[in-house]
Protein backbone atom coordinates (compact mmCIF):
# COMPACT_ATOMS: atom_id res chain seq x y z
CA UNK A 1 0.00 0.00 0.00
CA UNK A 2 2.78 2.56 1.11
CA UNK A 3 4.69 1.61 -1.90
CA UNK A 4 2.07 2.05 -4.20
CA UNK A 5 1.44 5.07 -2.74
CA UNK A 6 4.76 6.56 -3.06
CA UNK A 7 5.85 5.65 -6.50
CA UNK A 8 2.26 7.31 -7.74
CA UNK A 9 3.40 10.24 -5.59
CA UNK A 10 6.69 10.18 -8.18
CA UNK A 11 6.20 12.64 -11.42
CA UNK A 12 6.68 10.10 -15.15
CA UNK A 13 9.45 10.29 -16.16
CA UNK A 14 8.62 12.59 -19.09
CA UNK A 15 7.45 15.19 -16.46
CA UNK A 16 10.59 14.87 -15.26
CA UNK A 17 12.45 14.89 -17.43
CA UNK A 18 10.67 18.35 -18.98
CA UNK A 19 11.44 19.95 -15.51
CA UNK A 20 15.00 19.41 -15.91
CA UNK A 21 14.73 20.72 -19.21
CA UNK A 22 13.33 23.82 -18.31
CA UNK A 23 15.51 24.25 -14.76
CA UNK A 24 18.44 23.47 -17.02
CA UNK A 25 17.61 26.30 -19.52
CA UNK A 26 16.77 28.77 -16.73
CA UNK A 27 20.52 28.08 -15.14
CA UNK A 28 21.87 28.72 -18.77
CA UNK A 29 19.74 31.76 -19.29
CA UNK A 30 20.38 33.55 -15.79
CA UNK A 31 24.06 32.94 -16.24
CA UNK A 32 24.05 34.20 -19.28
CA UNK A 33 22.03 37.31 -18.89
CA UNK A 34 24.32 38.05 -16.05
CA UNK A 35 27.29 37.67 -17.79
CA UNK A 36 25.88 40.22 -20.26
CA UNK A 37 24.68 42.58 -18.17
CA UNK A 38 27.43 42.48 -15.16
CA UNK A 39 31.03 44.04 -16.27
CA UNK A 40 33.57 40.94 -15.74
CA UNK A 41 30.99 38.39 -15.18
CA UNK A 42 32.39 35.56 -17.93
CA UNK A 43 29.95 33.23 -19.48
CA UNK A 44 29.37 30.17 -18.38
CA UNK A 45 28.63 28.82 -21.73
CA UNK A 46 31.59 30.56 -23.10
CA UNK A 47 33.80 28.98 -20.50
CA UNK A 48 32.86 25.71 -21.11
CA UNK A 49 33.39 25.91 -24.95
CA UNK A 50 36.79 27.44 -23.86
CA UNK A 51 37.26 24.30 -21.43
CA UNK A 52 36.46 21.59 -24.39
CA UNK A 53 39.16 23.58 -26.91
CA UNK A 54 41.90 23.80 -24.10
CA UNK A 55 40.98 19.80 -23.61
CA UNK A 56 40.72 18.88 -27.35
CA UNK A 57 43.13 15.75 -27.66
CA UNK A 58 45.96 15.66 -30.53
CA UNK A 59 44.14 15.59 -33.84
CA UNK A 60 40.63 16.32 -32.94
CA UNK A 61 41.28 19.71 -34.85
CA UNK A 62 41.59 17.95 -38.23
CA UNK A 63 38.09 17.11 -37.60
CA UNK A 64 36.71 20.62 -38.16
CA UNK A 65 37.42 22.38 -41.15
CA UNK A 66 39.56 25.30 -39.69
CA UNK A 67 41.69 26.23 -36.62
CA UNK A 68 38.18 27.75 -35.10
CA UNK A 69 36.87 29.94 -37.12
CA UNK A 70 32.88 31.45 -36.54
CA UNK A 71 31.62 28.68 -37.94
CA UNK A 72 33.24 25.93 -35.20
CA UNK A 73 32.61 29.26 -32.50
CA UNK A 74 29.09 29.09 -32.87
CA UNK A 75 28.90 25.08 -33.22
CA UNK A 76 30.73 24.81 -29.85
CA UNK A 77 28.62 27.23 -27.94
CA UNK A 78 25.55 25.26 -29.23
CA UNK A 79 26.87 21.93 -28.52
CA UNK A 80 28.16 23.08 -24.79
CA UNK A 81 23.74 24.38 -24.45
CA UNK A 82 22.99 20.96 -25.71
CA UNK A 83 24.89 18.81 -23.36
CA UNK A 84 24.30 21.19 -20.65
CA UNK A 85 20.23 20.72 -21.39
CA UNK A 86 20.95 16.76 -21.52
CA UNK A 87 22.30 16.61 -18.22
CA UNK A 88 19.50 18.87 -17.14
CA UNK A 89 17.25 16.43 -18.14
CA UNK A 90 19.09 13.59 -16.67
CA UNK A 91 18.33 15.26 -13.89
CA UNK A 92 15.05 16.12 -13.82
CA UNK A 93 14.26 12.32 -14.49
CA UNK A 94 16.81 11.75 -11.29
CA UNK A 95 15.04 14.02 -9.38
CA UNK A 96 11.22 12.72 -10.01
CA UNK A 97 12.82 9.82 -8.42
CA UNK A 98 15.02 11.01 -5.79
CA UNK A 99 15.30 15.01 -5.89
CA UNK A 100 19.07 14.72 -4.36
CA UNK A 101 20.11 12.91 -7.25
CA UNK A 102 18.65 15.34 -9.33
CA UNK A 103 20.21 18.62 -7.44
CA UNK A 104 23.37 16.90 -7.05
CA UNK A 105 23.83 16.22 -11.17
CA UNK A 106 22.62 20.03 -11.69
CA UNK A 107 25.38 20.98 -9.23
CA UNK A 108 28.14 18.99 -10.50
CA UNK A 109 27.22 20.85 -13.69
CA UNK A 110 27.29 23.77 -12.26
CA UNK A 111 30.66 23.13 -10.74
CA UNK A 112 31.92 21.88 -13.92
CA UNK A 113 31.23 25.42 -15.44
CA UNK A 114 32.67 27.05 -12.32
CA UNK A 115 35.79 25.60 -12.70
CA UNK A 116 35.89 25.96 -16.51
CA UNK A 117 35.27 30.12 -15.97
CA UNK A 118 38.32 29.74 -13.58
CA UNK A 119 40.89 28.49 -15.22
CA UNK A 120 40.18 30.79 -18.47
CA UNK A 121 43.30 33.21 -17.94
CA UNK A 122 41.57 36.65 -18.80
CA UNK A 123 38.56 35.23 -16.10
CA UNK A 124 38.71 36.49 -13.05
CA UNK A 125 37.50 33.89 -10.26
CA UNK A 126 34.90 35.81 -7.81
CA UNK A 127 32.53 37.00 -10.44
CA UNK A 128 32.70 33.24 -12.64
CA UNK A 129 32.08 31.72 -9.06
CA UNK A 130 29.23 34.37 -8.44
CA UNK A 131 27.64 33.55 -11.38
CA UNK A 132 28.05 29.72 -11.31
CA UNK A 133 26.48 29.75 -8.07
CA UNK A 134 23.32 32.05 -8.72
CA UNK A 135 23.04 29.62 -12.05
CA UNK A 136 23.07 26.17 -10.28
CA UNK A 137 20.77 27.99 -7.56
CA UNK A 138 18.41 28.99 -9.66
CA UNK A 139 18.44 25.61 -11.80
CA UNK A 140 17.83 23.54 -8.63
CA UNK A 141 15.41 25.81 -7.53
CA UNK A 142 13.35 25.69 -11.21
CA UNK A 143 13.41 21.98 -11.01
CA UNK A 144 12.44 21.23 -7.40
CA UNK A 145 9.60 23.84 -8.07
CA UNK A 146 8.15 22.14 -11.04
CA UNK A 147 8.35 18.34 -9.45
CA UNK A 148 7.15 19.32 -6.24
CA UNK A 149 4.21 20.98 -8.44
CA UNK A 150 4.02 18.31 -10.78
CA UNK A 151 3.92 15.17 -8.55
CA UNK A 152 3.91 16.15 -4.88
CA UNK A 153 7.46 15.44 -4.64
CA UNK A 154 8.12 15.47 -0.75
CA UNK A 155 9.61 18.73 0.28
CA UNK A 156 13.16 18.17 1.41
CA UNK A 157 13.58 18.61 5.12
CA UNK A 158 10.27 17.68 5.86
CA UNK A 159 8.84 14.21 6.22
CA UNK A 160 8.86 11.91 3.39
CA UNK A 161 5.25 11.86 2.01
CA UNK A 162 5.11 8.26 1.95
CA UNK A 163 5.39 8.16 5.46
CA UNK A 164 3.68 11.17 6.33
CA UNK A 165 1.19 10.55 9.15
CA UNK A 166 -1.86 13.67 9.30
CA UNK A 167 -1.40 16.15 10.98
CA UNK A 168 2.40 15.47 11.35
CA UNK A 169 3.71 18.12 8.95
CA UNK A 170 3.63 16.02 5.98
CA UNK A 171 3.62 19.05 3.84
CA UNK A 172 3.18 18.49 0.28
CA UNK A 173 2.74 20.77 -2.21
CA UNK A 174 -0.27 20.36 -4.20
CA UNK A 175 -0.57 18.01 -7.43
CA UNK A 176 -0.82 20.50 -10.30
CA UNK A 177 -2.81 19.28 -13.45
CA UNK A 178 -1.01 18.93 -16.77
CA UNK A 179 -1.98 22.10 -17.69
CA UNK A 180 -0.78 23.85 -14.95
CA UNK A 181 2.42 22.02 -15.28
CA UNK A 182 2.90 23.15 -18.82
CA UNK A 183 1.63 26.77 -18.45
CA UNK A 184 4.41 26.91 -15.54
CA UNK A 185 7.23 24.98 -17.42
CA UNK A 186 6.22 27.06 -20.61
CA UNK A 187 6.75 30.45 -18.82
CA UNK A 188 9.56 29.35 -16.70
CA UNK A 189 11.28 28.21 -20.18
CA UNK A 190 10.05 31.62 -22.06
CA UNK A 191 11.85 33.62 -19.19
CA UNK A 192 14.68 31.62 -20.15
CA UNK A 193 15.18 31.98 -23.29
CA UNK A 194 14.59 35.27 -23.35
CA UNK A 195 17.28 36.17 -20.59
CA UNK A 196 19.55 33.98 -22.47
CA UNK A 197 18.76 35.40 -25.68
CA UNK A 198 19.51 38.80 -24.52
CA UNK A 199 22.52 37.66 -22.22
CA UNK A 200 24.33 36.34 -25.54
CA UNK A 201 23.05 39.47 -27.49
CA UNK A 202 25.20 41.86 -24.97
CA UNK A 203 27.95 39.54 -24.20
CA UNK A 204 28.52 39.92 -27.88
CA UNK A 205 28.40 43.41 -27.60
CA UNK A 206 30.74 43.46 -24.92
CA UNK A 207 33.41 41.95 -27.37
CA UNK A 208 33.76 43.67 -30.70
CA UNK A 209 35.05 42.94 -33.79
CA UNK A 210 36.33 46.54 -34.10
CA UNK A 211 39.04 47.94 -32.33
CA UNK A 212 38.30 50.66 -29.76
CA UNK A 213 37.62 53.62 -30.87
CA UNK A 214 39.72 56.21 -28.74
CA UNK A 215 42.83 54.67 -30.26
CA UNK A 216 44.86 56.38 -32.97
CA UNK A 217 48.19 55.45 -34.55
CA UNK A 218 50.52 57.55 -35.40
CA UNK A 219 51.61 57.87 -39.44
CA UNK A 220 54.28 55.22 -40.42
CA UNK A 221 57.41 57.16 -41.68
CA UNK A 222 57.02 56.97 -45.11
CA UNK A 223 53.62 56.95 -47.13
CA UNK A 224 52.14 54.11 -47.83
CA UNK A 225 53.38 51.72 -50.43
CA UNK A 226 51.26 52.67 -53.76
CA UNK A 227 49.70 49.40 -55.07
CA UNK A 228 51.98 48.69 -58.01
CA UNK A 229 50.25 49.32 -61.76
CA UNK A 230 49.16 46.74 -63.12
CA UNK A 231 48.63 44.91 -59.88
CA UNK A 232 44.52 44.35 -59.88
CA UNK A 233 43.23 43.01 -63.05
CA UNK A 234 39.41 43.95 -64.16
CA UNK A 235 38.54 40.50 -64.00
CA UNK A 236 35.08 38.94 -63.23
CA UNK A 237 34.64 37.74 -60.26
CA UNK A 238 38.48 37.88 -59.14
CA UNK A 239 39.10 38.16 -55.05
CA UNK A 240 40.58 42.18 -54.39
CA UNK A 241 43.50 42.13 -54.07
CA UNK A 242 43.95 43.72 -50.67
CA UNK A 243 41.10 42.02 -48.44
CA UNK A 244 39.25 44.55 -46.25
CA UNK A 245 39.13 44.26 -42.71
CA UNK A 246 35.35 43.28 -42.39
CA UNK A 247 36.56 40.51 -44.81
CA UNK A 248 39.31 38.97 -43.79
CA UNK A 249 39.37 35.26 -42.20
CA UNK A 250 39.18 35.33 -38.83
CA UNK A 251 40.79 31.83 -37.05
CA UNK A 252 41.35 32.15 -33.57
CA UNK A 253 40.87 29.53 -29.81
CA UNK A 254 38.68 32.61 -28.67
CA UNK A 255 35.10 32.15 -28.22
CA UNK A 256 34.39 35.37 -27.45
CA UNK A 257 36.75 38.06 -28.77
CA UNK A 258 39.59 39.25 -26.33
CA UNK A 259 39.02 42.84 -25.01
CA UNK A 260 42.45 44.18 -24.18
CA UNK A 261 42.79 47.25 -22.52
CA UNK A 262 46.03 49.26 -24.21
CA UNK A 263 46.34 51.72 -21.06
CA UNK A 264 47.50 48.28 -18.83
CA UNK A 265 48.66 46.04 -22.02
CA UNK A 266 52.10 45.55 -21.81
CA UNK A 267 54.69 43.88 -24.20
CA UNK A 268 57.70 41.59 -22.87
CA UNK A 269 60.81 41.27 -24.71
CA UNK A 270 62.56 37.55 -22.76
CA UNK A 271 63.88 35.12 -23.00
CA UNK A 272 67.52 34.25 -23.93
CA UNK A 273 67.91 37.92 -24.70
CA UNK A 274 70.83 39.92 -23.17
CA UNK A 275 68.21 42.68 -22.46
CA UNK A 276 64.30 41.75 -21.83
CA UNK A 277 62.43 44.78 -22.83
CA UNK A 278 59.14 45.88 -21.80
CA UNK A 279 56.43 48.12 -23.93
CA UNK A 280 53.64 49.95 -23.53
CA UNK A 281 50.97 50.53 -26.27
CA UNK A 282 52.04 53.98 -25.97
CA UNK A 283 55.69 53.07 -26.28
CA UNK A 284 55.48 50.46 -28.46
CA UNK A 285 53.66 53.04 -31.25
CA UNK A 286 55.86 55.41 -30.67
CA UNK A 287 58.58 53.49 -32.09
CA UNK A 288 59.04 54.30 -35.80
CA UNK A 289 56.02 52.33 -37.66
CA UNK A 290 56.41 50.85 -41.51
CA UNK A 291 53.42 49.24 -43.72
CA UNK A 292 53.87 46.21 -45.58
CA UNK A 293 51.72 44.06 -47.70
CA UNK A 294 51.65 40.22 -46.19
CA UNK A 295 49.29 37.43 -47.38
CA UNK A 296 48.57 35.22 -44.09
CA UNK A 297 47.17 32.13 -44.61
CA UNK A 298 45.88 29.31 -42.09
CA UNK A 299 46.89 26.02 -42.42
CA UNK A 300 43.76 24.83 -41.95
CA UNK A 301 43.06 26.56 -45.42
CA UNK A 302 41.92 23.66 -47.95
CA UNK A 303 42.28 23.81 -51.35
CA UNK A 304 40.14 26.50 -53.24
CA UNK A 305 39.44 27.61 -49.60
CA UNK A 306 39.04 31.11 -48.27
CA UNK A 307 41.15 31.13 -45.25
CA UNK A 308 43.69 33.03 -46.68
CA UNK A 309 43.77 37.29 -47.05
CA UNK A 310 46.37 39.86 -47.84
CA UNK A 311 46.67 43.13 -46.00
CA UNK A 312 48.66 46.15 -45.56
CA UNK A 313 50.06 45.94 -41.97
CA UNK A 314 51.53 48.48 -39.95
CA UNK A 315 54.08 48.14 -37.41
CA UNK A 316 57.63 47.86 -36.04
CA UNK A 317 60.31 46.22 -36.85
CA UNK A 318 60.55 43.02 -35.21
CA UNK A 319 64.46 42.88 -36.05
CA UNK A 320 64.98 46.12 -34.73
CA UNK A 321 62.91 45.04 -31.35
CA UNK A 322 65.00 41.88 -31.32
CA UNK A 323 68.37 44.18 -31.92
CA UNK A 324 67.61 46.13 -28.67
CA UNK A 325 66.81 43.06 -26.46
CA UNK A 326 70.41 41.08 -27.89
CA UNK A 327 69.57 37.33 -28.76
CA UNK A 328 72.06 35.15 -26.87
CA UNK A 329 73.46 32.46 -28.85
CA UNK A 330 71.59 29.75 -29.58
CA UNK A 331 68.68 31.15 -28.98
CA UNK A 332 66.88 29.46 -32.17
CA UNK A 333 63.31 29.92 -31.53
CA UNK A 334 61.26 33.07 -31.38
CA UNK A 335 57.77 32.11 -29.29
CA UNK A 336 55.26 34.81 -29.14
CA UNK A 337 52.99 33.96 -26.42
CA UNK A 338 49.27 35.99 -26.33
CA UNK A 339 47.35 37.70 -23.50
CA UNK A 340 45.35 34.35 -23.28
CA UNK A 341 48.04 32.34 -23.11
CA UNK A 342 47.91 30.78 -26.74
CA UNK A 343 51.68 30.58 -28.41
CA UNK A 344 53.18 30.05 -31.45
CA UNK A 345 57.11 29.40 -32.75
CA UNK A 346 59.25 30.25 -35.13
CA UNK A 347 63.01 29.66 -35.91
CA UNK A 348 64.89 32.65 -35.22
CA UNK A 349 66.57 31.93 -38.75
CA UNK A 350 63.88 32.93 -40.44
CA UNK A 351 62.86 36.02 -38.66
CA UNK A 352 66.30 37.68 -38.81
CA UNK A 353 67.12 36.53 -42.74
CA UNK A 354 67.71 39.61 -44.64
CA UNK A 355 64.78 38.88 -47.43
CA UNK A 356 62.05 39.58 -44.85
CA UNK A 357 60.75 41.88 -42.68
CA UNK A 358 58.93 40.21 -39.60
CA UNK A 359 56.49 42.79 -37.81
CA UNK A 360 54.82 43.63 -34.57
CA UNK A 361 51.70 44.88 -36.16
CA UNK A 362 49.70 47.72 -34.35
CA UNK A 363 47.80 48.54 -38.04
CA UNK A 364 45.60 47.34 -40.07
CA UNK A 365 44.55 48.55 -43.75
CA UNK A 366 45.15 51.94 -42.69
CA UNK A 367 42.89 51.34 -39.17
CA UNK A 368 44.18 50.37 -35.48
CA UNK A 369 44.39 46.49 -35.74
CA UNK A 370 40.70 45.30 -34.74
CA UNK A 371 40.19 43.90 -31.82
CA UNK A 372 39.33 40.46 -33.89
CA UNK A 373 42.53 40.28 -35.79
CA UNK A 374 44.91 41.33 -32.49
CA UNK A 375 44.38 44.42 -30.43
CA UNK A 376 46.69 45.71 -29.38
CA UNK A 377 49.39 43.80 -31.32
CA UNK A 378 50.11 40.85 -33.20
CA UNK A 379 53.22 39.40 -35.04
CA UNK A 380 53.11 38.79 -38.80
CA UNK A 381 55.84 36.95 -40.40
CA UNK A 382 56.09 36.58 -44.06
CA UNK A 383 55.94 33.60 -45.56
CA UNK A 384 54.47 31.55 -42.21
CA UNK A 385 51.16 30.17 -41.65
CA UNK A 386 49.34 31.96 -39.06
CA UNK A 387 49.76 28.95 -36.25
CA UNK A 388 53.34 29.09 -36.39
CA UNK A 389 53.79 32.97 -36.56
CA UNK A 390 50.67 35.42 -36.56
CA UNK A 391 50.32 35.79 -32.30
CA UNK A 392 47.06 37.91 -31.71
CA UNK A 393 46.84 40.10 -28.32
CA UNK A 394 50.77 39.66 -28.04
CA UNK A 395 51.98 40.17 -24.52
CA UNK A 396 55.52 38.33 -24.84
CA UNK A 397 57.92 37.40 -27.46
CA UNK A 398 60.17 34.87 -25.86
CA UNK A 399 63.18 33.34 -26.97
CA UNK A 400 64.03 29.90 -26.49
CA UNK A 401 65.49 26.61 -28.78
CA UNK A 402 63.47 24.92 -31.18
CA UNK A 403 64.20 21.71 -28.84
CA UNK A 404 62.94 23.47 -25.20
CA UNK A 405 59.57 24.52 -26.64
CA UNK A 406 56.32 23.35 -28.64
CA UNK A 407 53.77 26.15 -29.21
CA UNK A 408 50.17 25.31 -29.06
CA UNK A 409 49.07 23.75 -32.16
CA UNK A 410 52.23 21.99 -32.50
CA UNK A 411 51.32 20.27 -29.02
CA UNK A 412 48.08 19.51 -30.56
CA UNK A 413 50.01 17.50 -33.59
CA UNK A 414 50.53 20.00 -36.53
CA UNK A 415 54.30 20.56 -37.82
CA UNK A 416 56.78 22.61 -36.04
CA UNK A 417 57.28 24.59 -38.18
CA UNK A 418 54.79 25.92 -41.31
CA UNK A 419 56.15 27.89 -44.25
CA UNK A 420 53.01 28.59 -46.25
CA UNK A 421 52.71 25.86 -49.09
CA UNK A 422 52.55 27.52 -52.96
CA UNK A 423 48.61 27.50 -53.75
CA UNK A 424 46.02 28.73 -56.33
CA UNK A 425 42.57 28.95 -56.40
CA UNK A 426 40.01 29.74 -59.31
CA UNK A 427 37.71 32.55 -58.33
CA UNK A 428 35.59 32.85 -62.04
CA UNK A 429 33.87 30.67 -63.18
CA UNK A 430 32.47 29.70 -60.12
CA UNK A 431 32.34 25.54 -59.51
CA UNK A 432 29.56 24.23 -61.03
CA UNK A 433 27.76 27.56 -62.84
CA UNK A 434 27.21 27.06 -66.51
CA UNK A 435 28.75 29.46 -69.20
CA UNK A 436 27.65 31.13 -72.82
CA UNK A 437 29.58 29.55 -75.54
CA UNK A 438 32.54 31.64 -76.71
CA UNK A 439 35.03 34.37 -75.09
CA UNK A 440 35.41 33.70 -71.51
CA UNK A 441 37.64 35.01 -68.69
CA UNK A 442 39.04 31.72 -66.02
CA UNK A 443 40.70 34.15 -62.98
CA UNK A 444 42.11 33.80 -59.57
CA UNK A 445 44.64 33.90 -57.17
CA UNK A 446 48.29 32.38 -56.26
CA UNK A 447 50.86 32.45 -53.60
CA UNK A 448 54.34 31.56 -52.32
CA UNK A 449 54.42 34.13 -49.82
CA UNK A 450 57.49 34.94 -49.99
CA UNK A 451 58.94 32.88 -52.32
CA UNK A 452 56.93 34.64 -54.80
CA UNK A 453 54.81 33.13 -57.93
CA UNK A 454 56.65 32.51 -60.75
CA UNK A 455 53.92 31.16 -63.27
CA UNK A 456 50.58 30.17 -62.76
CA UNK A 457 49.18 27.51 -65.38
CA UNK A 458 45.36 26.52 -66.01
CA UNK A 459 44.62 23.13 -67.36
CA UNK A 460 40.92 22.37 -68.86
CA UNK A 461 39.66 19.17 -69.40
CA UNK A 462 43.35 17.21 -68.69
CA UNK A 463 44.85 19.22 -71.25
CA UNK A 464 48.19 20.92 -71.91
CA UNK A 465 48.72 23.48 -69.25
CA UNK A 466 48.74 26.69 -70.25
CA UNK A 467 50.09 29.97 -68.91
CA UNK A 468 48.18 32.14 -67.84
CA UNK A 469 48.62 36.13 -67.67
CA UNK A 470 50.18 37.25 -64.00
CA UNK A 471 49.00 40.84 -62.54
CA UNK A 472 52.26 42.69 -61.54
CA UNK A 473 52.46 41.36 -57.25
CA UNK A 474 52.70 43.78 -54.81
CA UNK A 475 55.81 41.51 -53.22
CA UNK A 476 57.28 37.99 -52.88
CA UNK A 477 55.31 38.27 -49.43
CA UNK A 478 52.05 38.51 -51.33
CA UNK A 479 49.20 36.81 -53.51
CA UNK A 480 49.37 37.81 -57.34
CA UNK A 481 45.96 38.34 -59.34
CA UNK A 482 46.09 35.63 -62.65
CA UNK A 483 43.74 35.26 -65.69
CA UNK A 484 43.49 33.44 -68.47
CA UNK A 485 41.03 34.03 -71.77
CA UNK A 486 39.62 31.04 -72.90
CA UNK A 487 37.28 30.30 -75.99
CA UNK A 488 34.63 28.04 -74.30
CA UNK A 489 32.57 25.18 -76.45
CA UNK A 490 29.65 24.05 -75.90
CA UNK A 491 29.96 20.78 -72.88
CA UNK A 492 31.15 20.25 -69.53
CA UNK A 493 34.64 21.20 -69.02
CA UNK A 494 36.79 20.82 -65.71
CA UNK A 495 39.37 23.53 -65.00
CA UNK A 496 42.09 23.46 -62.77
CA UNK A 497 45.19 25.72 -62.03
CA UNK A 498 48.52 25.47 -60.16
CA UNK A 499 51.24 28.04 -59.56
CA UNK A 500 54.86 27.48 -59.77
CA UNK A 501 56.93 30.01 -57.27
CA UNK A 502 59.96 31.84 -57.09
CA UNK A 503 62.68 29.20 -56.82
CA UNK A 504 60.54 27.36 -59.77
CA UNK A 505 59.25 24.54 -57.49
CA UNK A 506 55.89 23.48 -59.17
CA UNK A 507 52.76 23.56 -56.43
CA UNK A 508 51.85 20.30 -55.62
CA UNK A 509 49.60 18.13 -56.89
CA UNK A 510 48.70 15.12 -55.33
CA UNK A 511 45.75 15.79 -53.08
CA UNK A 512 46.60 16.09 -48.66
CA UNK A 513 46.47 17.78 -45.49
CA UNK A 514 45.57 20.27 -44.71
CA UNK A 515 46.97 18.59 -41.32
CA UNK A 516 49.69 18.45 -40.53
CA UNK A 517 51.69 21.04 -42.83
CA UNK A 518 48.84 22.67 -44.93
CA UNK A 519 46.61 21.54 -48.16
CA UNK A 520 48.06 20.52 -51.12
CA UNK A 521 46.45 19.63 -54.38
CA UNK A 522 45.21 21.27 -57.71
CA UNK A 523 41.69 23.38 -57.04
CA UNK A 524 38.89 22.36 -59.48
CA UNK A 525 36.00 23.74 -61.12
CA UNK A 526 33.88 22.22 -63.34
CA UNK A 527 31.64 24.10 -65.62
CA UNK A 528 28.88 23.73 -68.08
CA UNK A 529 28.81 25.96 -71.83
CA UNK A 530 25.56 26.37 -73.45
N1 LIG B 1 46.24 34.65 -29.68
C1 LIG B 1 46.03 33.93 -30.78
N2 LIG B 1 46.66 34.26 -31.92
C2 LIG B 1 46.46 33.56 -33.05
C3 LIG B 1 45.59 32.45 -33.05
C4 LIG B 1 44.94 32.11 -31.84
O1 LIG B 1 44.17 31.15 -31.75
N3 LIG B 1 45.17 32.88 -30.73
N4 LIG B 1 45.42 31.74 -34.21
C5 LIG B 1 46.47 31.82 -35.22
C6 LIG B 1 46.07 31.25 -36.49
S1 LIG B 1 45.90 29.57 -36.55
C7 LIG B 1 45.91 32.02 -37.61
S2 LIG B 1 45.67 31.31 -39.11
C8 LIG B 1 45.97 33.49 -37.55
C9 LIG B 1 44.71 34.10 -38.12
O2 LIG B 1 44.74 35.49 -38.01
P1 LIG B 1 43.43 36.31 -38.37
O3 LIG B 1 42.32 35.78 -37.50
O4 LIG B 1 43.74 37.74 -38.12
O5 LIG B 1 43.13 36.04 -39.82
O6 LIG B 1 46.10 33.95 -36.22
C10 LIG B 1 47.00 33.23 -35.42
N5 LIG B 1 47.12 33.92 -34.17
MO1 LIG C 1 45.53 29.03 -38.68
Amino acid sequence: MERVSATSAHPPAMRGAAAGFVAGAVGLGISELLAGLVPGVPSLVTAMGSLVIALQPPGAKALVTGLFGTADKTALNVAVVVVALALAVLAGVAGARSFANGWRILTVVGFVACLAAVVQPLVSPVPAVVNAVIATAAAVGTLRFLLVGAAALPIPGRVAAGRAAPGAGAAVMPDWDRRTFLLRSGALLGGAVVAGGLGRLLVQRAHPAAPPVAVRLPAPAGPPPALPPGSSLDAPGITPLVTPNGRFYRIDTELLVPQVDAATWQLRVDGMVDHPLTFTYDELIGLPLFDQYVTLECVSNVVGGDLIGNALWTGVHLKAILAEAGIRPGATQIVGRAVDGFTVGFPTSWALDPSREPMIVVGMNGSPLPAEHGFPARLIVPGLYGYVSATKWLSEIWLTTMEAFNAYWVNLGWAKEGPILTGSRIDHPADGSSLAAGPQVIDGLAWAPDRGVSRVEVQIDGGPWQAAELARAISRATWVQWELRWAATAGSHSIRVRAVDGTGQVQTGTPGGPAPAGATGYDEVRVTVR
